[in-house]
């Protein structure tokens, strides 16, 4: 049992370290006490040198024992053990973009038109438009439902394919796509991508390490450029391109004297349909009935910075608060679809009087309630869902209920749309403000700080010194994923608070633009919004000809996810620089690891860069930039006055 230096060491925020102390006290297991438990991790699994890809096996190398008994060594099988993890994360992101064009579609066939409910429908025309467009679709003087089946025909097509290669890529500047040509590793169909990486990395196929790798890279790139940028368009189109929009974040946006129903997981679709559930003015009704004062909705996960996009509903958390948010004790339900959702959970909730509700077919877990929320009439069952929230408030224990005060508030939804928006105007939407500043270097670069919480760190304590480090320094900082929620517990993701760290060039720009200099751009699979946002800035001219000339790192502070692995991977062979707080599992091969953190450059003119300290994370990701901006050439007599100004304020 810890004492409080050790909870401290643990989280960043005090509202986690608040439920971490309550959970000694009510005896509630949180992923905190299971990972002591597993602390001697398995050297083999860490260095990546365990194979158990046939039943020979399990093969583990060691000084004496070099080779597995068919005889792959270190490099084939860290490399195989990486394009598995790979090929995983890109179905992750892949399936959820595949659910949701087929959601695109049955709107489009009208197959929830003979149902009493609005459920599902085309929120957006004009992201759908803008994005037919794009794939070369014909939207003159067509219906609106046409266009939809056409494009979420064309995107099926981008998982089926077999010969033809995705269209997305089309979408990246040409100099990226002529080194993927290449390479080698154009991606065809996504499914054909994962298969192969299967059928790869299986029993007697690809021994060169290399080989898997650029393999590695090609799935990935079906993801960023396939699957993950799919699932945004459509979801902008299903549910709203978002734009900005207030809200808050951490525990304390819990209520005592309300229902509070906790959305965790990723994929929009219900809970798009359980936000606008809860504002129904029966279900307001039946909650008032029950003795609530009304229904709190807030989120944990992607899911939540799904819905926060769109609609300002709260963040309770990131992902290893999710049972912590039920340690509260005021949570009446916690409603799940897939992915980060701990099946730990159940046993938490089992303290408590929460239901945890699962409502994908393809995750389930024992001791949840699982409700299907089908095609037809998903208003009425999100509607039955609630009910039964709220029927459960009678069963809160008060006498177990601690709400932690901690709650901040936040600034989100920065589509590429609403930044164009932002910095032109509505009328002259364009990156060029961004482009000139960049060039005239009031701001320095731009990173991308992506991906979730780990127990081998301290909760946010990564990120938040590493975002802070690099608006010091006008680094212009694109958030996603747990890393933006870690930022908005910190109160970081309002225009003030951030804006008082800026460096002085960047907050110029901030304060004419109005935007914070820590923008919040979605989901995990809203990396690709990042992406997006370099395409456009190459376009827009004056900062080279390829995402990999532009000024502009990614990072992945503080990830655990397999996801973010494939994330990781198609921003490399994109041309960006990704920086890691966490070792990837290839230490035991010497090839495969130098490859990954500097042989990759020469193919992609980027590789992965591991730190364990944020600190010299900021410093190196400068120097990159710094050489970014040399080459560029737009280094010159502005220089001398940034690091001037810079100086002066370290002083
Ligand atoms: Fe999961 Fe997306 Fe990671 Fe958070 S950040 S822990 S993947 S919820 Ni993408
Ligand atoms: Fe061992 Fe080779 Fe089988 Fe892997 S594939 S478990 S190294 S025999």
């Amino acid at each position: 049992m810890d004492n409080k230096d050790s909870i401290l060491s643990k989280v960043s925020d005090n509202a986690s370290a608040e439920m971490l102390e309550k959970s000694r006290i009510d005896c509630v297991e949180t992923c905190f006490d299971r990972a002591e438990h597993q602390k001697a991790q398995c050297g083999f699994g860490t260095k990546g040198v365990c194979c158990r890809v046939c039943h020979m096996g399990p093969c583990r190398i060691t000084p004496k024992a070099p080779k597995g008994i068919c005889g792959a060594d270190a490099d084939t099988i860290v490399a195989r053990n990486f394009l598995r993890e790979t090929a995983a994360g890109t179905s992750a992101h892949s399936d959820h973009g595949r659910h949701l064009v087929l959601k695109l579609k049955a709107v489009a066939e009208g197959c929830n038109q003979d149902s009493k409910d609005e459920g599902y429908g085309i929120k957006d025309e004009k992201a759908l438009l803008k994005n037919a467009k794009l794939y070369g679709i014909e939207t003159e003087n067509r219906e609106v439902n046409a266009i939809a089946l056409d494009l979420a025909n064309l995107m099926l097509g981008e998982f089926s394919a077999q010969e033809e290669y995705l269209k997305t890529l089309s979408l990246a500047p040409l100099k990226r796509q002529g080194i993927w040509e290449a390479k080698g590793i154009k991606p065809r169909g996504i499914d054909r991508m994962v298969v192969e990486s299967l059928h790869r990395t299986s029993i007697g196929v690809d021994h060169d390490y290399k080989n898997l790798l650029m393999h590695a890279f090609r799935t990935s790139l079906s993801n960023g450029w396939g699957g993950s940028r799919i699932a945004s368009i459509v979801s902008d189109i299903l549910f709203g391109t978002p734009s900005p929009v207030k809200s808050s974040a951490n525990l304390g946006i819990l209520k005592e004297d309300t229902v509070n129903i906790l959305i965790h997981g990723h994929e929009p679709a219900i809970s798009e349909i359980l936000a606008a559930a809860v504002s129904s003015p029966d279900i307001k009704d039946y909650a008032k009935s029950a003795g609530a004062a009304g229904i709190t909705l807030a989120g944990i996960c992607c899911t939540a910075n799904e819905v926060l996009m769109r609609h300002g509903v709260p963040l309770a958390g990131n992902m290893l608060q999710q049972e912590l948010s039920i340690i509260t004790g005021a949570v009446e339900m916690m409603i799940v679809d897939v992915q980060c959702v701990m099946p730990g959970l159940i046993d938490a909730a089992k303290n408590y009087h929460t239901e945890i509700v699962s409502t994908t077919d393809m995750a389930k877990t024992i001791g949840a309630l699982h409700i299907t929320v089908g095609e037809s009439n998903p208003l009425s069952a999100a509607k039955n869902i609630i009910k039964r929230a709220i029927d459960n408030f009678k069963n809160r224990d008060k006498s177990k209920v601690k709400i932690p005060k901690d709650k901040e508030d936040l600034i989100a939804g920065f589509s590429v749309d609403a930044i164009k928006y932002m910095l032109g105007g509505r009328f002259r939407a364009s990156f060029r403000p961004l482009n000139d500043a960049i060039i005239q270097n009031r701001i320095f670069g731009v990173a991308g700080i992506v991906g979730c919480t780990n127990t081998k760190q301290k909760t946010d304590e990564y990120i938040n010194i590493l975002t802070e480090e690099l608006i010091k320094r006008n680094v212009l900082v694109l958030q996603t994923g747990c890393a933006a929620i870690g930022s908005a517990k910190a109160g970081r993701l309002t225009p003030e608070t951030a804006l008082k760290m800026a460096g002085p060039g960047l907050r110029e720009v901030c304060e004419a633009v109005g935007i914070p200099p820590i923008l919040h751009l979605g989901s995990c699979v809203d990396n690709t919004r990042i992406l997006e946002a370099a395409a456009e800035i190459v376009k827009e001219g004056g900062l080279g000809d390829d995402l990999g000339t532009l000024p502009a790192v990614g990072v992945a502070a503080e990830w655990m996810s397999e996801k973010a692995i494939s994330i990781g991977c198609y921003f490399v062979s994109s041309g960006v620089d990704v920086f890691l707080g966490n070792p990837f599992y290839t230490s035991g091969s010497e090839n495969v690891h130098n490859y990954l953190h500097g042989g990759a450059t020469e193919d992609f003119n980027a590789c992965f860069h591991y730190y364990a300290d944020p600190h010299e994370a900021a410093q190196r990701i400068i120097e990159i930039i710094n050489k970014a901006r040399d080459n560029l050439g737009i280094n010159k007599k502005t220089e001398r006055k940034l690091f001037d100004m810079k100086d002066r304020r370290d002083l």
